[in-house]
């Protein structure tokens, strides 16, 4: 059993695992060469060998206990013939939701569509350490609806006018959404993933009356899935504040991951019986060495003796400086 697994469902306190969101990715130059080489983001994602070789890239420097494999939770769309692409400095671009196309879809050729994702993780987990585990992952129903139906007027605030236009569309398409979801957590189980991560990334976007239909209740089905597959499944309803807890007592994921909005000491207490994971500002990391180190020891020091997994309270920052990581790793693995 693979560290991560066994801090997951044995909630053993007595090692810390650690792996860092988006830690295959912008921060390294051996990232940034392929990606320079290969300027279609989708068709990067859909070349099995070098989604597998990024996977792994972060794992040949650092002594993480996790692989995440290289794609993006926007797969799911391009998979349900929506035209995805990402421009340089402006994030992703989706062609405009059209329902007569998404309500033909079948799951054969959805499966067809995202092939490669599952050899990339039938190749990668073939050339990872047992001792490792091979996270795969999914974007929640909501955050995917936020970009396939563009229901963000700027970078951190939904359009409620185009909510409530499109609030059709989305009861429409949350539930479908769910089981394509299903479907390709399915495919990646079968191709040797180990642990699932559900990416909420815009849940703190949702208003209040609408959490438990577009939040709880979609998470909640993908987590009953993957107990059923008896997969351990981390949830991330980054922006939900206080509502983590609610989050968690109808969800009930096997993990929770903290965004760094969450006060450590708050959910230590109010969410003891989950396993947590992750919460340190990723900005922390373009600081000094000490003051890296004192709010990793920080963090370390609130969840010792309690389940607890290193990660970050969001993914990587592109200006991330590589060398640090070896350090906060060792930093962790030392801690008395
Ligand atoms: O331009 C580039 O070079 C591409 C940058 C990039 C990368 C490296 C994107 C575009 N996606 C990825 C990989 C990726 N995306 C991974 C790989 C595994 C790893 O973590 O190492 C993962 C897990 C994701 C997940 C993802 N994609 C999320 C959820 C996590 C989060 O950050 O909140 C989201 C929201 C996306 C959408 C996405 N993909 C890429 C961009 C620029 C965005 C948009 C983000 C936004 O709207 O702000």
């Amino acid at each position: 059993m693979s560290k991560l697994i066994n801090c997951i469902l044995n909630k053993d306190p007595s090692c810390t695992p650690v792996w860092f969101m988006r830690q295959a990715g912008r921060y390294l130059p051996e990232f940034k060469k392929i990606r320079s080489e290969n300027q279609d983001f989708i068709k990067l994602c859909l070349n099995s060998d070098l989604s597998s070789e990024i996977t792994l890239q972060p794992l040949k420097r650092f002594n993480l206990d996790a692989a995440i494999i290289f794609s993006d939770i926007l797969m799911i769309p391009y998979g349900l013939g929506q035209e995805v692409k990402f421009e340089k400095n402006k994030g992703p671009i989706l062609s405009e939701f059209n329902q007569k196309i998404f309500l033909k879809n079948d799951k054969n050729n959805f499966i067809k569509r995202l092939k490669p994702v599952y050899e990339a993780i039938r190749k990668t987990r073939k050339k990872l350490d047992k001792n490792k585990s091979l996270i795969s992952f999914v974007g929640a129903p909501w955050t995917l609806a936020v970009y396939m139906l563009g229901l963000k007027k700027n970078k951190n605030e939904i359009d409620l006018n185009k909510l409530k236009e499109k609030e059709s569309e989305l009861k429409l398409i949350i539930p479908k959404l769910n089981e394509y979801l299903c479907t390709h957590l399915e495919n990646q189980i079968n191709a040797g993933a180990d642990t699932v991560q559900i990416f909420d990334s815009w849940a703190g976007l949702i208003p209040n009356k609408n959490l438990h239909d577009y939040c709880y209740i979609p998470n909640k089905k993908i987590v009953e899935f993957c107990k059923e597959k008896k997969t351990p499944v981390i949830c991330f309803p980054r922006g939900i504040n206080k509502n983590y807890l609610p989050f968690a007592e109808i969800v009930k994921p096997d993990c929770l991951n903290l965004d760094y909005e969450i006060d450590p000491f708050w959910a230590k207490i109010n969410l003891k019986s989950f396993c947590l994971q992750g919460g340190m500002n990723p900005m922390i990391l373009l600081k000094s060495e000490k003051e890296i180190f004192n709010e990793v020891d920080r963090y370390l020091t609130i969840f010792k003796g309690v389940p607890y997994i290193f990660n970050l309270g969001h993914g990587l920052l592109p200006e991330t400086n590589p060398n640090i990581l070896n350090k906060v790793i060792e930093r962790v693995n030392n801690f008395k």
